[in-house]
């Protein structure tokens, strides 16, 4: 029995095995069937089933395209357990009770299970309540979860799997928008990662309840994870984000500024905000429609009074650079008179209650019914709506919301448990299709918005998602507060997101609920500017939030920091790449650089944006300098040159100009000029920032046309810059892979860290002469060369 009085089922004794290549099947005198497929060297299946069965394979968050491979496979038999054994794992089976230990090569254990699986028939509504307990290491910490909006460590905590619109959540509010049910563990220097790829309601305890266990259960379905070996905390990352998909490269424009409220109208409004951007010389790429464009709320239509001509403004931003997008919420009016609703209705697309009648449910247009964004119908039909929004009045992206999905007015805020889906033909309760409405409500809209927005690339964004919605949208960490501690915590968001497989992200800028001082819009837009995701929201009843809003002072401000965002754009947009192409985070927590690092590990708000800038946000009014951690090796402060050795507590004084921003020595951080928008200028020149010093570093500049598809077919330049500090001599190397005609031919390079006169440099072998420190290189350079 356990604590609630319920009687608790153990796997028994091992009788039976089979052996299929890389799947092995292990049966228990009591009818477990423990299933564990080899997916790769460093990811391990496992499975479990009672009754001797298992469920249908399906998973929403496993990306299809992905094909694992190992490079060695053995099964060991002892009188006590089985071993599978794979290049880096071995995984050992009990026979006595079917518990996993999973160890490394040298034996070192990684994971190991306490109770093991177990589960709890879940009389109320069938099938069972799936648990699995984990042994806790002494000092292990946990990390990822997505969004939850804890400590980077969640040790000590018990969160939960359940999409929730919580309006004006807090620090420690669980559960939130997303859900993730990946998790991290790293002890002894060795990281791994589990995920429980189950879309139940499910728990997270890690070592809460009991000190000695790391726990995971869900309220149906089956015991299925993946075990990711690492050891490095960022190769786990990358495994899990190859295993759930990465998206395609976003057009450039959307690594820009955003600026968005609840709502800009009518028309004469927009164009008033947006005029005003340009007229203060504030960098910006994309307005948005909240819901107030619509009629009545009627998703995919207009107010003709606010909006009389939306193509007509949409092309006129356009022509002043800004790419529009709108809100599209789940809840289709039901109003016999609206097209959507008529055909929807039709067509038996929303979704119905356990007994027959549809789900009814309040949102802001008054009663709706919803879509069943798991049936792939209907998700073919929703991705059909797009065209008029898109080829016909020229918006550039959507933003869905609600897709929790949230209901007023009702207990639980969603759907009641009975609703029935079709979950891609194996129907089901919402108990099992909530935590993936939202992500399959994006897809259905990424779907329709990549269709009509071809040759161009689509831009969706969402606020719920489960594993592997990263696929199809980029997110926001939704409705936060204007405070200092929401600062962090939507840095800390970001972060964990981008461990979690969804590095596209952002929040709320300077706060969704209230209003933020002066300061406190400052330094969230400084720290916005190394996000993903760079956008202003706000609800408009709390006053507005436009840069202009806080005085001339935070204009120039907030002017500085939107410039240096674009002059950055070349090193984000290659972060990108790397996250695309090789499934790096974009953003990276010190503990997954540093892990081996027990100061570095602990850290929360320092990060990395990429492999070279480490960033450390300003989260209190009116500070002299900064207290932050510098990682080992050397560093130069961006804004003052200035070159720090790391590896220990330092004090950065701060001005509100700017907050501390680090650069790794013997790394090239490339610059755009500053444009007012992405393709206001032809790009004749980029400048290579080239930090002199360190000992040796890699740093890389992906460019393409910055939309459109061309760059699949190879039409792409990856540059690759190694750099040597050995002793009086800094080299700094060029590797090309070029398949793209870029705009400019030569290169700026400004070598940063030099001290004195007395030096030589050389470009591939030939003397050059320094201009105050930079000289100009043309395209196709081998090497740039230092000697003091
Ligand atoms: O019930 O569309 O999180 O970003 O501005 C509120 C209005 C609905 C919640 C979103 C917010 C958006 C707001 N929405």
């Amino acid at each position: 029995m356990n604590d609630n009085g319920i009687v608790d089922n153990y796997p028994s004794l091992v009788v039976n095995h089979t052996i299929e290549k890389n799947i092995f099947h292990f049966y228990s005198v009591n009818q477990v069937v423990l299933k564990i497929e080899v997916i790769s060297d460093s990811i391990i299946r496992v499975r479990y089933g009672t009754e001797g069965t298992l469920e249908e394979d399906f998973s929403y968050a496993i990306d299809k395209t992905y094909v694992g491979s190992y490079s060695h496979l053995e099964l060991h038999e002892t009188e006590k357990t089985f071993m599978i054994e794979t290049k880096t794992v071995k995984c050992y089976i009990n026979k006595s009770n079917l518990k996993l230990t999973f160890k490394d090569i040298d034996e070192n254990v990684i994971n190991e299970d306490e109770k093991g699986y177990h589960w709890e028939e879940f009389h109320a509504s069938g099938g069972n309540i799936v648990k699995q307990s984990k042994h806790v290491f002494e000092k292990e910490m946990y990390f990822g979860l997505g969004d939850k909006p804890h400590s980077l460590n969640v040790r000590g905590k018990r969160l939960q799997i359940w999409g929730t619109d919580e309006y004006g959540f807090h620090k420690d509010t669980d559960p939130i928008y997303k859900n993730i049910p990946f998790y991290m563990g790293l002890h002894h220097g060795i990281g791994y990662g589990i995920f429980f790829d189950n879309t139940f309601r499910s728990f997270f305890d890690f070592a809460s309840e009991r000190n000695s266990a790391c726990s995971f259960w869900a309220e149906g379905g089956e015991m299925n994870y993946y075990f990711i070996a690492g050891p490095d905390l960022v190769d786990v990352v990358k495994r899990y984000t190859m295993l759930t998909g990465t998206p395609d490269l976003p057009p450039l424009w959307s690594l820009g500024y955003h600026q968005c409220k609840w709502s800009y109208y009518p028309e004469a409004n927009v164009r008033e905000v947006t005029d005003k951007f340009r007229e203060l010389r504030l960098p910006a790429d994309a307005i948005y429609f909240d819901i107030d464009y619509m009629d009545g709320f009627r998703c995919f239509t207009w107010d003709k009074e606010r909006f009389p001509d939306p193509k007509k403004l949409v092309s006129d931003l356009k022509e002043n650079g800004f790419k529009s997008i709108v809100i599209i919420d789940p809840g289709i009016k039901i109003d016999p008179e609206y097209s959507i609703f008529k055909e929807g209705l039709e067509k038996g697309y929303f979704c119905k209650r356990g007994d027959g009648p549809l789900m009814k449910g309040k949102v802001w247009p008054g009663d709706c019914y919803f879509p069943d964004f798991t049936n792939p119908e209907v998700r073919e039909w929703w991705s059909g709506l797009f065209d008029e929004l898109i080829d016909e009045i020229g918006i550039a992206g959507v933003w869905n919301d609600m897709n929790e999905p949230a209901v007023f007015e009702t207990p639980n805020k969603s759907f009641p448990d009975d609703v029935r889906h079709n979950y891609d033909g194996h129907e089901c309760s919402h108990r099992k299709a909530h935590n993936v409405y939202g992500m399959q409500m994006a897809r259905a809209t990424f779907h329709g918005v990549r269709k009509s927005i071809h040759p161009e690339r689509p831009f969706v964004i969402t606020r719920s998602a489960y594993s592997g919605a990263q696929r199809y949208c980029l997110g926001w960490t939704g409705d936060n507060i204007s405070s200092w501690e929401h600062l962090l915590v939507a840095n800390r968001q970001v972060q964990r997101m981008a461990v979690s497989g969804f590095s596209f992200i952002g929040s709320d800028i300077g706060g969704f609920i209230d209003h933020p001082s002066p300061e406190l819009y400052t330094r969230w837009m400084q720290l916005g500017t190394f996000h993903p995701f760079f956008r202003t929201h706000s609800s408009g009843d709390h006053g507005d939030q436009e840069p202009w809003s806080f005085g001339e002072k935070t204009i120039d401000v907030v002017r500085k920091t939107l410039e240096l965002r674009y002059q950055l754009l070349p090193y984000i947009y290659t972060a990108f790449y790397q996250y695309v192409s090789q499934y790096m985070p974009m953003t990276r927590p010190l503990a997954y650089v540093y892990q081996n690092d027990d100061i570095a590990i602990q850290k929360e708000e320092e990060f990395l944006l990429g492999d070279n800038i480490l960033i450390c946000p300003v989260s209190e009014p009116n500070p002299k300098s900064k207290f932050m951690y510098l990682p080992e090796g050397e560093w130069f402060n961006y804004f003052s040159g200035e070159k720090s050795i790391g590896g220990k507590d330092i004090e950065v004084p701060v001005t509100i100009e700017t907050i501390p921003v680090f650069v790794k020595a013997g790394s090239v951080i490339p610059h755009f000029p500053v444009q007012q928008y992405v393709g206001e200028k032809e790009i004749k020149e980029i400048t290579l920032k080239v930090y002199v010093g360190g000992t040796e570093n890699d740093s890389s500049l992906y460019e393409d046309r910055g939309n459109g598809k061309e760059h699949r077919s190879g039409k792409f330049n990856y540059r690759n810059f190694k750099s040597v500090m050995n002793g009086s001599q800094f080299k700094l190397t060029q590797h090309v892979q070029r398949g793209f005609n870029q705009s400019y031919d030569t290169f700026k390079v400004e070598l940063i860290g030099m001290e004195g006169t007395k030096y030589k440099a050389f470009v591939d072998g030939t003397a050059v002469k320094l201009n105050d420190h930079s000289l100009i290189v043309q395209e196709g350079f081998g090497d740039i060369e230092v000697k003091w």
